[in-house]
């Protein structure tokens, strides 16, 4: 260890010490040497600010993408201790997903996925606590029950749709979820050589159709769009409820080198959709069946989508809590523009257009536009606080700009290392942002921690906007590969810790030992297996070469944490089943043999001796 690195060590204890109050009341000690532009009490302060005493809880959970690792990584917020993992696309052998019958069938033989934007449910503008809603860039939507913090829907590809970016972003009262495809391409699988880009691809603007009792994701509608490479999305809400708004990029319909081609024009767009009157249309039978789909199209069904243009190549569109303001920004530029929904409504009843893109009306920029706000190089993504103020992040300058909405005037950054790409207020795509809490999501950790070799975690920085200045509070860091994270308030989630028995309703849950056992019928074999501290019965389950075994494993436990694992590698079987649980494995029984299959999750003093056997006799 370094003599810097032992300094940063001893200033984070005596912070933590003042922290806790051991130090309480005593001078403060002397700077320690820091990269940080901080001195020993901002070192305290922040320590202080995000320390979380032994056995005392965090305000907030983040739920932050995961991104190509197909996951969703949960935080306490402040302390952001890592919590737990939630897999989605992915199967992660820790908590058996992906190895059962069910999830196995969920994930429907893929293994991976490229989650981005996570989406709480909302009711009134306000996250509920229900469902956390996660796209997939590949055209699936999955939906987390937040009581027990599982995937227990997976939707998807949908039709039409390559490249499912802007998404998951839930309407107001969670009606919908977005999509929209990032890749154009010929519509129903067709196929058309790439120099026909321009007309015979084509960009599809969809939404998810969400049941409010169950969260049920189901078929919503589809618009066709040229072949614009759709980028980022954001539901109305308050007076703009009803409508969403989708940046693109590549208006030019251009293919090759993207970097050079899509970025002749100076503006591209931002699509605004009045999703009733598409709902509507829908419901009234119309559009073409392409796929599949009900897809609309807006030549054929006016009044559904509108354009107006935006700074070159766009990323992120974000709109305020009062659903006045939809700001979006060229991603070269070093302004932020913020629309007026009043404006655009204005625009639209006038007729007031500048001409059309494929039967699509656009917008003049002028009529629509509020402010062009100069926020730094490079804006993305914007978040709200409860006062009036916007958090933008700037990826070229790495940065976060503090604005105020009404007077657009820059108050504020703070530097982020490094490269910020999204941020995460706390509730701050809410009707009601917290404040409080800000946390900026880096694309690159650039040697803030402990060298790992060349694969580098990347890093999550919180900042304090409580006050007039942005202060850092805390570095963290995560797996690859983080997009955008929302942060509710602890006391919204009510998870529960175990299964109650009364509602397991699995045709083959046992409660009693005496009912575990293996039968057999017709080539397929059935076990029935009582998983309890601190035994698996049966103990032995044999079987003949060749049949079809599912195994049907109930952990009959009521007690906190108490789960068990069936863990058999010939087999490649790694279910485990929390308490209260059923769950079900099948495999064909190719490989005669003794197997041994024990518990994989620690469960009492005697969980060594939680195994037994499976036994294949070979074809006679
Ligand atoms: Cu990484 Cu929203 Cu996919 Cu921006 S996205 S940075
Ligand atoms: Cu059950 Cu270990």
């Amino acid at each position: 260890m370094s003599h810097k690195q032992k300094n940063l060590m001893f200033g984070a204890v005596l912070a933590a010490m003042v922290a806790a109050g051991i130090l309480a009341g005593r001078c403060a000690p002397s700077a320690p040497k820091s990269r940080r532009p901080a001195g020993a009490s901002d070192l305290a302060v922040a320590a202080q600010a995000t320390y979380i005493a032994p056995g005392d809880l965090d305000e907030y959970y983040l739920f932050s993408s995961g991104g190509h690792s197909g996951q969703i990584y949960v935080y306490g917020v402040p302390s952001m201790r890592h919590l737990v993992t939630i897999p989605v696309y992915t199967p992660y052998p820790a908590t058996g997903y992906g190895f059962d019958d069910d999830s196995k069938a969920m994930l429907g033989g893929l293994t991976w996925g490229d989650v981005h934007h996570p989406s709480l449910s909302e009711t009134g503008g306000e996250y509920d606590g229900r469902w956390l809603f996660v796209n997939e860039m590949n055209g699936r939507i999955a939906r987390v029950d937040l009581r027990d913090f599982k995937t227990r829907q997976i939707f998807g590809p949908m039709p039409n749709i390559s490249g499912n970016h802007a998404s998951a972003f839930v309407t107001p009262n969670t009606e919908y979820a977005m999509m929209a495809s990032r890749f154009s391409a010929p519509l129903a699988n067709g196929a058309a050589p790439i120099d026909q880009y321009a007309t015979a691809y084509k960009g599809i603007i969809a939404a998810v159709k969400i049941d409010p009792k169950s969260g049920t994701t189901s078929q919503g509608f589809e618009i066709m769009t040229p072949p614009f490479d759709w980028d980022l999305a954001d539901a109305g809400k308050k007076v703009s409820e009803g409508w969403a708004f989708f940046t693109c990029y590549n208006s030019e319909r251009a293919t090759g080198k993207l970097e050079v081609t899509a970025s002749q024009r100076d503006r591209d767009y931002i699509a605004v959709v009045d999703w009733r009157a598409a709902e509507k249309a829908i419901n009234e039978g119309k559009g073409d069946l392409i796929g599949g789909v009900k897809v609309l199209d807006p030549k054929k069904v006016p009044g559904i989508i509108y354009l107006m243009p935006c700074g070159k190549s766009p990323h992120g569109v974000d709109v305020s809590p009062d659903g006045k303001y939809i700001v979006g920004s060229g991603k070269l530029q070093g302004v932020t523009t913020v629309f007026n929904f009043e404006k655009i409504q204005t625009a639209i009843r006038k007729q007031d257009f500048t001409g059309n893109e494929d039967g699509i009306p656009v917008l003049k920029y002028e009529d629509v536009k509020d402010a062009e706000v100069p926020v730094g190089l490079g804006p993305l993504h914007t978040q709200f606080g409860p006062d009036g103020y916007a958090y933008t992040s700037l990826f070229v300058d790495s940065a976060i700009a503090k604005w105020k909405m009404g007077t657009w005037e820059v108050v504020d950054k703070i530097p982020m290392s490094y490269s910020i790409g999204h941020l995460c207020a706390a509730e701050g795509d809410t009707v009601s942002p917290d404040g409080k809490y800000l946390i900026g999501l880096n694309k690159l950790s650039h040697g803030r921690h402990l060298n790992v070799g060349p694969s580098q975690p990347e890093s999550s920085q919180l900042v304090d906007i409580t006050g007039e200045k942005m202060k850092l509070l805390y570095d963290a860091f995560t797996e690859p590969e983080p997009h955008y994270a929302q942060m509710i308030k602890a006391d919204k989630l009510h998870p529960i810790e175990v299964y109650p028995k009364e509602g397991n309703k699995h045709p083959l849950a046992i409660w009693d030992v005496k009912d575990a056992g293996v039968t057999h019928q017709g080539g397929k074999a059935l076990a029935k297996v009582v998983l309890v501290r601190s035994t698996i019965t049966p103990q032995t389950i044999e079987v003949s070469q060749g049949e079809t075994v599912t195994v049907a494993l109930t952990n009959i436990e009521q007690t906190t944490d108490e789960l068990h694992g069936f863990g058999l590698l010939a087999y490649n079987i790694n279910v485990v089943v929390d308490p209260g649980e059923t769950k079900t494995v099948t495999f064909v029984a190719n490989k005669a043999g003794v197997y041994p299959f024990y518990c994989t999750n620690f469960c009492s003093a005697l969980h060594q001796e939680m195994q037994g056997y499976l036994i294949v006799k070979p074809h006679a």
